[in-house]
């Protein structure tokens, strides 16, 4: 590696190891996540699936695939199988008995948005309707926003918040079902700092014929940590990126209901969507899904959320506006409009002080590219093993920049001294 290139990976390993992030959907992937991802299992093609493969020489890959699946199984406590049972023929699938009601996972999709797509892909037509929650109230791109292939190619209902709460609202979400009957209802968030009820969301789509697909990237670490209602007995489908509160590579899995939908989503993704897999992701999320089955995780999952809920109390306190008055999540969704700045210039006043935040819409705003929020959040941190005392110092240090406007540079010596306590596991 040049110079240059290993002098730019020594600089941003530093600049995270000297900043608070706070970005809710980054996190910290363990020495042994980094370590599969650098592995020579990236020279390896292996499009298809474990034991029906178009190249040769994938045995280890095989086993390694089926070990991700495996552990995924477990690490979300779900009874299932492996994808080496779906037969080679969608007309043989029916003919697999007594598997209606089991889990099966695939570990292939690249991120989030190609999982996203290999769902619309294996679930729907073009032109079908699809709802989600919109961007603007918290939803995804891929949830049916403007511009994304969501919108352009299949008809996107959106549904949103209750303006009185900030809540989602499950009455708009159900009439909006009932009137355009989608093909697909899509629960889950990227900005949504509550507890989203999967098993009313469950009950709507069955009500109107529709498939539940929950996206769970954001809270799925806390999902299987205990922290979090789980999806699984109200959802066709369940997806999740690993890079966020999972804290794995970055890359996507797909939970699929049943073998028929299991084979609909394998064949999406390939030969529908993508080429070869990463087999090195494939070998990490392996290793993530194994870390999250040990007591450590669990106590991570929630400390994430009590840490979330002493960083918004703080807040609070400070006289910040919170989305929907608080949290239950990891997550917070500062409204601005009352402290008289934008989004953009929190977002950059905090990083000149190392503090590594989001600009976001809030509920009302017009604007995406100048919103009135900050979307703010605990999973890094608290991977860091930073704790309630710490959470009360980095409000303490947004109080300062925003309110009392003192100079970025003297909050940033804070920030570096805080930072230094709780290195990441980096050399
Ligand atoms: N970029 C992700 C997030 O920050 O929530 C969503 O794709």
């Amino acid at each position: 590696m040049s110079k240059k290139l290993s002098n730019l990976i020594k600089a941003e390993t530093k600049r995270q190891q000297e900043t608070l992030g706070l970005i809710p959907s980054e996190n910290i992937a363990s020495p042994a996540v980094l370590a599969a991802l650098g592995s020579p299992l990236t020279n390896k093609y292996s499009e298809g699936y474990p034991g029906k493969r178009y190249y040769q020489g994938n045995q280890i890959v095989d086993e390694i695939e089926l070990y991700a699946q495996e552990q995924g199984l477990k690490a979300f406590g779900l009874r299932g199988a492996l994808s080496s049972v779906l037969p080679m023929s969608e007309s043989k699938v029916s003919e697999l008995k007594g598997l209606g009601n089991s889990w099966f996972l695939n570990v292939q999709a690249h991120s989030g948005s190609p999982a996203n797509a290999a769902i619309y892909f294996a679930l729907a037509e073009p032109g079908d309707t699809v709802m989600g929650q919109s961007l603007a109230h918290g939803g995804h791109l891929t949830h049916g926003a403007n511009l994304n292939f969501s919108s352009r190619f299949y008809n996107a209902v959106q549904y949103g918040l209750d303006p009185k709460k900030d809540l989602i609202d499950y009455d708009q979400v159900e009439s909006l079902a009932k009137r355009h009957k989608p093909r697909i209802i899509y629960s889950g968030t990227t900005a949504y700092p509550q507890i989203i009820d999967f098993k009313r969301f469950g009950k709507i789509a069955k009500s109107v014929g529709a498939y539940h697909v929950a996206d769970v990237s954001h809270i799925a670490g806390l999902i299987a940590g205990g922290a979090h209602q789980a999806p699984f007995p109200y959802a066709d489908v369940v997806m999740a990126t690993t890079h966020k509160t999972m804290r794995g590579p970055r890359g996507a899995v797909i939970f699929s209901k049943g073998p028929e939908l299991a084979y609909k989503i394998n064949k999406a993704i390939i030969p529908g969507l993508q080429g070869g897999p990463h087999n090195n992701v494939t070998a990490a999320i392996a290793v993530m899904f194994e870390e999250m089955q040990k007591v450590a995780f669990k106590r991570y999952a929630k400390q994430v959320v009590k840490n979330a809920a002493v960083l918004a109390a703080e807040l609070k306190r400070y006289g910040f506006a919170l989305v929907s008055g608080g949290t239950k999540t990891h997550l917070i969704l500062i409204d601005l409009k009352s402290k008289n700045i934008t989004g953009k210039a929190a977002a950059l006043l905090l990083e000149e002080a190392g503090i590594v935040a989001n600009k976001n819409s809030v509920p009302g705003d017009e604007k995406p590219f100048n919103p009135s929020g900050l979307r703010i959040g605990t999973p890094l941190l608290t991977s860091r093993g930073m704790k309630e005392k710490e959470m009360k110092e980095v409000a303490m240090f947004m109080h300062h920049l925003v309110d009392l406007k003192e100079p970025a540079e003297f909050v940033r010596k804070e920030v570096v001294k805080l930072c230094k306590k709780f290195p990441l596991p980096y050399k």
